[in-house]
């Protein structure tokens, strides 16, 4: 069977993982990053699509391209996460499960970034975690996007061998 695909989509200044206030949002670059999630999906029996841009246009053109495509969004929307009715509109049309992930805490930073539009198409929301709150919300997708019956299935196999 073909694993259900899964977008992993990271906005503005993601790019700079590793590089960028470390002591927020620590060490991992990147590519450490993409490492993380593939292996977290690989585990869980999906494939992703992982991607960072710094254009807001451009993830929205993402999320849109996920309708019929993907099985869910995993969104780290970044700078965008406060400001972009674009991309939960967008959200919201493609009709996905949705999480949305923050390496920090962001009700513990300044009050601009506490109120998400995003959080207002999401089905759940992961902050404070560091990168590993990505492999969370892969945890929580392959439960949200698995076949009904499907955990019932694994059980029953578990028994027979
Ligand atoms: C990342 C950013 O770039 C900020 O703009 C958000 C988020 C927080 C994060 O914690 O991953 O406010």
């Amino acid at each position: 069977m073909t694993p259900p695909l899964i977008a992993v989509l990271n906005g503005p200044n993601i790019n700079l993982l590793g590089i960028r206030e470390p002591e927020k949002y620590g060490t991992a670059t990147l590519d450490d990053l993409e490492a993380l999630c593939a292996e977290a999906a690989e585990d869980l029996g999906l494939a992703i699509d992982f991607r960072q841009t710094n254009g807001e246009g451009e993830l929205i053109t993402w999320v849109q391209e996920c309708r019929g495509r993907a099985a869910g969004i995993i969104i780290n929307p970044a700078g965008y996460t406060t400001t972009s009715i674009g991309l939960m509109d967008a959200l919201l049309a493609v009709d996905l499960p949705v999480i949305e992930v923050h390496i920090t805490n962001i009700h513990r930073r300044e009050a601009f970034r506490h109120d998400s539009y995003v959080s207002k198409a999401a089905t759940g929301v992961i902050a404070g975690l560091g990168v590993q709150g990505y492999a969370l919300a892969l945890q929580a997708m392959a439960d949200l996007v698995a076949p009904e019956g499907a955990d019932d299935r694994d059980l029953d196999s578990d028994r027979d061998s």
